[in-house]
């Protein structure tokens, strides 16, 4: 398969006007009737040619002209067509089979319903067309179907006619007035009922708000419903965003590639991020609901009204989009905890994706299937960059910037060039070196140093900035970066800041701009050695070193004035604490618990000023990925063993602070942020008991478990039963499956538990809960909760040294990619990082992906991921 690449971008030879659709709908042969009214756009020479894929062409008419096979030209994915006027009308009728695509892109049938996805390159697979984001059209879309199978018929925009037909059949009408690109087309039609309610806008324009659901899941919309017009007023307040569609509706379906889609006026979306309860979802699914709708909704603007040029520019909307989420959840909650998550993510998923093979930069420079560029360096990375400009030009010179980005590029298909010069042109500021961050792949590293001198009372930061080579990109030049930091005195109190040649000091942090390889800022008026608090709130993407004693981060832990830092500094201790342990297993040594640590961590338990939330982020352990990430070789079964020994310990040592922090935290009520943040410290500390292997411990989480009255009780309880093996442990998950057998997202809970049970046995485990009556490959959600969560969150026995673990996932692969080649492309990437680890664990990775490049028949996107991870 051919790379495309981004210098090769060339505007459309041809606009489509406008789009009349009619579908006539039948699972196995729905009939798609389109009539396209064509501009030519340049050269008079250049013929149309449009994509296509899967489809049967069954008429073809130029002007009411009917066209026979010598008039066009059809070959694999493209229809050509020669010498058409300066303006035409073609007429097009194509079959397509929904019912048989199990690759969930274009028209596909979930749970009996009809429903579409589009984005990236999925609406060729419903008629031929100019299949590509700067050709926005203005759409109005009939659907026939059966009335009593499918009594609801929606699309995008209003619905302006419907009514009954011969046969039992019925139809409806939609037209949508903005001109949209053919990513944001959507159909569903099928047996659902719908949550109602509505939002005024504050220019007074009454928005009807609808939530369609299968019948049975009426009763778990209240929170996507609250979590919508919260988004509506938030963009509205921020952003001075309003929406501007009379309807708006979300729709929940069982089988979906991905979270959700923003389809303009009819999203859709994965009914994970729909469908919530207390008793059935986590807090932790009832935030990510609230921040998934908002991030759909946000798209209207930052993705919609304004969209992207090509798909080398996606980050435009999606990094955009996810800043904004990011900042809508912050204000719902606590700003410190959702960077602290934020934060962890990017880490541990997206720092190791930019130090690997499939490294690529926020704006991609070639692909080869746009589906695997989706991924957390487009949207994550790309929202820090967003972030980063926000901290450059300050709050108000960021709304500044994105005011004008809106009035400039409205109703436009643009590039990130054109959003950052209009942040530019808002500021006079200049950007150009800050630019670099777009293009060039991997996570920067910053090397600070800082020397006292007495007797002139300054204080010599000095940062140097460097970036390891990523494929193609083997120069890397510096770029602008924003250091925010802080100088404490003893006493934890910040100290003003006066650089050399500064006249007057100010108060608290400041900005630092990086922009060369090495700067040294020099600070007067220091009278003591004072201890840094560096890159606060995580102000750029990079890893940060400074030679900090255990003393220093001790202090940092319990005194540095920025929530942020003070988890960080947790985090730097409990890193080289874990560290000292990895090597002490890997020499055979005994496991002894750091006493200095154990303070430091006992204190933040103790402190009953800081925020539940804060503690309980705060009193998390590194993860085993992001230790793996520090070691030259992963040494899985080190990082495991060195983690639960510190889990242990600490359970141990500081069992009954655990206790009776347990006890002041258990029982909360309610779902505001408080009482989250209280039931995730309760359930840690059950965690760290349990860890700890007491029996008194096991009994506190069967009675937890018990007693729970919401799932993130049970499910705190459980997992941590699972480091307990034994008849509690087993009875509790017994229960939880026959309580729930018949709810796939909460048994989707009980598969993901079981998958990553690092207990001896994970094989067989896996490959029963694969053949459990519970689980279907077709599903994204199940096998991304058995396959996907065992090959990412269970290191110790997917890289197990027999290969058994790689061997497992690369069958499923092989198997998936015959039916969903988005969703095996995605598990591929579990095998990227094969030169990562010894050489016995390396042949064996690098065996499953030669196996699976050489198969016959793989997709584009398989193929894409195993080749690059070879090369
Ligand atoms: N555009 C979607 C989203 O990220 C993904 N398909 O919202
Ligand atoms: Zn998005």
């Amino acid at each position: 398969p051919a790379a495309i690449h981004l210098k090769d971008y060339a505007p459309p030879r041809w606009r489509i006007l406008s789009v009349d659709l009619c579908f006539v709908l039948d699972p196995e042969d729905t009939r798609v009737r389109s009539r396209l009214t064509l501009v030519r756009n340049g050269q008079a020479e250049a013929p149309l040619q449009l994509n296509g894929q899967d489809l049967v062409l069954h008429h073809i008419r130029l002007d009411d002209r009917p066209l026979q096979p010598g008039d066009y030209h059809l070959e694999g994915e493209t229809l050509t067509l020669h010498d058409l006027p300066e303006r035409c009308e073609l007429s097009l009728e194509t079959g397509i089979a929904p019912a048989a695509n199990t690759a969930l892109e274009g028209l596909y049938v979930s749970g009996g319903n009809f429903c579409t996805q589009c984005e990236a390159e999925g609406f060729r697979r419903i008629t031929w067309f100019l299949d590509r984001p700067d050709v926005m059209a203005v759409y109005t879309v009939r659907i026939e179907a059966d009335k009593a199978r499918y009594p609801v018929l929606l699309s995008n925009g209003n619905l302006t006619d419907s009514g009954d037909l011969p046969e039992g059949r019925h139809f409806a009408v939609w037209h949508d007035p903005f001109p949209k690109p053919s990513y944001l087309f959507a159909l569903v039609a099928g047996d659902l009922v719908c949550r109602r309610d509505g939002f005024t806008t504050r220019t007074g324009r009454e928005v009807d708000l609808r939530i369609y659901v299968q019948r049975h899941n009426l009763d778990k919309c209240d929170h996507a419903m609250r979590s919508l017009q919260a988004s509506m007023g938030w963009d509205e307040d921020t952003f001075g965003r309003e929406y501007d569609l009379d309807i708006y509706m979300i729709v929940a379906v069982d089988d979906f590639n991905m979270g959700a889609m923003e389809n303009k006026g009819l999203n859709v979306f994965n009914s994970k991020y729909v469908l919530a309860r207390p008793d059935t979802a986590t807090d932790d699914d009832f935030v990510a609901i609230e921040s998934v709708i908002a991030h759909e909704y946000f798209h209207n603007w930052s993705g919609n009204r304004v969209t992207c040029r090509d798909w080398f520019q996606l980050s435009l909307k999606e990094g955009l989009t996810v800043f904004r989420d990011q900042e809508f959840t912050a204000d719902q909650s606590l700003r410190a905890v959702k960077r602290i998550q934020d934060v962890q993510r990017l880490r541990t998923l997206q720092f190791p994706e930019d130090a690997g093979p499939m490294a690529h930069p926020v704006r991609p420079q070639s692909y080869i299937e746009i589906n695997n560029f989706y991924t957390m360096t487009v949207y994550e990375k790309g929202a820090e960059v967003v972030r980063m400009i926000q901290t450059l030009l300050g709050r108000e010179g960021f709304r500044r910037g994105l005011d004008l980005y809106f009035d400039r590029h409205d109703g436009q298909a643009v590039t990130t060039d054109d959003f950052v010069k209009a942040m530019e042109d808002a500021n006079a500021r200049d950007l150009s070196r800050f630019r670099r961050w777009y293009d060039q792949a991997g996570t920067p590293l910053l090397e600070a140093t800082g020397t006292h001198d007495p007797e002139t009372a300054t204080y010599r930061l000095t940062v140097r900035q460097s970036c390891l080579p990523t494929k193609g990109q083997p120069e890397k030049l510096p770029l602008h970066i924003p250091l925010v930091m802080a100088l404490l005195d003893a006493r934890g109190r910040e100290i003003p800041l006066r650089l050399e040649g500064e006249d007057s000091a100010v108060a608290g942090e400041r900005t630092l701009e990086l922009t060369a390889p090495t700067h040294v800022f020099v600070f007067q008026d220091v009278p003591e050695l004072p201890v840094p608090s560096l890159l606060r709130g995580f102000s750029a993407p990079v890893n940060l070193r400074f030679p900090y004693t255990d003393a220093q981060l001790a202090f940092l832990m319990a005194h540095d004035t920025d929530d942020f830092n003070r988890w960080e500094a947790g985090q730097q201790f409990a890193l080289k604490v874990l560290q000292g342990l990895i090597e002490a297993v890997q020499a055979g040594q005994p496991l002894m618990l750091d006493a200095r640590f154990a303070q430091a961590f006992g204190q933040v338990l103790a402190n009953g000023a800081l925020d539940a939330a804060l503690v309980a982020e705060a009193l998390t352990l590194p993860g085993e990925g992001y230790l793996a990430e520090q070691m030259a070789v992963v040494d899985v079964d080190a990082i495991h063993q060195a983690r639960q020994f510190l889990r242990q310990a600490l359970g141990a040592a500081l069992g009954d602070r655990f206790r009776a922090v347990y006890e002041a935290t258990a029982g909360a009520q309610g779902m505001d942020a408080t009482a989250m943040g209280r039931r995730r410290l309760c359930n840690l500390c059950l965690a760290y008991l349990c860890a700890s292997g007491e029996a008194e411990a096991v009994a506190l989480a069967r009675t937890h478990y018990g007693s729970a009255d919401n799932m993130t009780d049970a499910m705190g309880a459980l997992r941590a039963l699972l480091d307990c093996p034994g008849e509690a442990r087993d009875q509790a998950l017994a229960h939880f499956e026959a309580r729930w057998r018949d709810d796939p997202l909460v048994l989707d809970k009980w598969f993901g538990l079981q998958a990553m049970d690092a207990a001896p046995g994970a094989l067989d485990r896996v490959r029963g809960l694969m053949s459990h009556p519970g689980f279907s490959i077709r599903n994204p959600n199940r096998v991304r909760a058995v396959l996907g969560t065992f090959a990412m969150a269970n290191p110790v026995h997917f890289h197990a040294l027999d290969g058994s673990g790689h061997g497992l996932i690369t069958d499923s692969v092989l198997e998936l990619d015959a039916l969903n080649p988005q969703i095996a492309a995605r598990l591929v990437t579990s095998l990227s990082r094969w030169r990562r680890f010894d050489e016995e664990r390396q042949g064996s990775m690098r065996r499953c992906l030669e196996r699976i490049v050489a198969h016959p028949g793989l997709s584009r996107d398989v193929y894409e991921v195993a080749s690059r991870s070879l090369d």
